[in-house]
């Protein structure tokens, strides 16, 4: 039986409080409050151990592509645990399961990426990433190309790479980051600073401040430029179409290392494999992690181009870089149950041509509530941007993220979980959503803004 079913709630939430430091957390406030337990899940539904159903509008958190209480996956990781729960890939070992894993990955991985460096998240991969760059280059014989472009408000992780990579000022406000070596651009984020701008001029002149700043820098300190396809965690920002073609431009014509972080928009998410994919994207090193065991275990990897494997592999010397969980044996079969499901149930060309484009009409309807000043979808992950004083595009709420909290709130009572990026609400639901489920989903979403609007304008806060 599972633990948390054992002990009564309250029993579970007061240790909670005395014991459990949480994620991204005011440890004292949710303490006072109390956390919700989470039981069960099947399929798009979890459950609190107050008997409390929720449709999980993020997939857990960006990753359960294939929905919760797969036993599929439950079986080969208990198959492969029995047989061997783990050894180590170092002092020239290896085993199946990874390395049939990353024989799966280079068959699926765009711009022809035949390799993969396995770890335990997307932070550990970004962390990888930016030994793996600067190690290049000084191979090369370039090691003053150490400095990785990045854009505010991406997100690639909490580590001391992965955060400083990220452009959450909030996050580099704590612990000295961004560490040396990382310098941020602007983000493509038409809705809130694209100004007069259409979106395709706004979206060329965000990617030309890649060039500037290479300029700026020179081409012989610039390392690689980092981007998500679509950046997740800071709200859904869709790039205008003409971002990554000229991006994309920029890198071929640069000396420098093109690095598209899948770990949310891989496995499916935009109804392509990858991202790089949607945006015909070709990069040298793609890290990924989420979608990859769809969050059954933690895994993550760094798909590797041939252009830097034939550095780093050709060199012919050691790569002073590792972790004990490289290429973990049990989370490598949970990877390959979970892709095995993704491809027997076609959920990529589902997400393309069948749920994806059904969910979306029915999302971007959202647009038309008078609390939503834009709604924005791609495959199965959107936004909807909750604005004070619709159709403006200029005013926000005062006291950002308040509104998107009440909103937050509301939305998990009434039964859906939609994650809340300052005063947008995101979604990105299992990409195994039925229609009716997607049905129900919407219904949700809109009681929820209808209730939000109520509330807003009972506090005085609409315009
Ligand atoms: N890159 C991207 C694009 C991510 O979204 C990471 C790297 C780091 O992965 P790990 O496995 O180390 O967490 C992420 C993770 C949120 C939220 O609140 C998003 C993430 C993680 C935690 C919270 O949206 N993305």
């Amino acid at each position: 039986m599972a633990s948390s079913n054992l002990y009564p709630t309250a029993e579970l939430r007061s240790a909670d409080a005395r014991h459990y430091l949480h994620p991204f957390t005011d440890f004292k406030a949710l303490a006072a409050e109390g956390s919700r337990v989470m039981v069960r899940g099947e399929g798009v539904w979890i459950e609190d151990s107050d008997g409390n159903r929720y449709l999980d509008g993020m997939a857990g958190l960006w990753c359960t592509n294939v929905g919760h209480g797969r036993s599929e996956i439950a079986d080969a990781v208990h198959d492969q645990m029995k047989e061997l729960a783990f050894y180590n890939s170092f002092f020239k070992t290896t085993n199946a399961p990874a390395i049939r894993l990353a024989e799966k990955l280079s068959t699926l991985a765009p711009n022809g990426m035949s390799r993969a460096f396995f770890c335990g998240s997307g932070s550990e991969a970004n962390d990888t990433i930016l030994r793996m760059v600067r190690y290049y280059w000084s191979l090369l014989g370039k090691p003053s190309k150490d400095i990785v472009i990045s854009r505010v408000n991406g997100y690639h992780g909490s580590t001391m790479a992965g955060a400083s990579l990220g452009g959450m000022k909030l996050m580099h406000s704590q612990g000295g980051m961004p560490i040396p070596g990382i310098v941020h651009i602007s983000q493509p984020y038409w809705f809130a600073e694209g100004g007069d701008l259409s979106p395709a001029e706004f979206g060329l002149l965000a990617a030309r401040e890649l060039e500037k700043k290479i300029d700026e820098l020179g081409e012989n300190r610039v390392a690689a430029f980092i981007a998500e396809p679509i950046q997740g965690a800071g709200g859904v920002i869709i790039p205008p179409e003409t971002y990554w073609p000229e991006i994309s431009r920029i890198c071929a014509e640069r000396e420098i290392l093109l690095i598209a972080d899948e770990v949310i928009c891989g496995f499916g998410r935009t109804g392509k494999w990858f991202g790089s994919h949607y945006y015909n994207i070709k990069p040298d090193l793609m890290p990924i992690a989420k979608g990859l065991t769809s969050g059954y275990l933690p895994m993550g990897a760094v798909m590797v181009s041939d252009r830097v494997a034939e550095v780093v592999v050709g060199i012919g010397e050691e790569f002073f870089h590792g972790y004990t969980y490289s290429g973990h044996p049990t989370c490598a079969a949970a990877a390959l149950a979970n892709l095995a499901i993704i491809e027997r149930e076609g959920l990529v060309d589902r997400v393309a041509n069948d749920i994806g484009p059904y969910f979306q009409k029915q999302w971007l309807a959202l647009g038309d509530h008078p609390l939503v000043g834009e709604a924005r979808m791609v495959g199965l992950i959107g936004a909807l941007e909750l604005v004070p004083n619709k159709p403006s595009r200029r005013e926000k709420f005062a006291d950002t993220g308040k509104v998107g909290t009440i909103c937050r709130d509301i939305s998990f009572k009434n039964g859906l979980v939609m994650r809340a990026t300052r005063d947008s609400m995101i979604i990105s639901p299992p990409l195994v959503i039925k229609h009716d489920e997607a049905d129900e989903l919407i219904r949700r979403a809109t009681k929820t803004l209808d209730e939000t609007h109520h509330v807003l304008q009972a506090q005085g806060l609409m315009r």
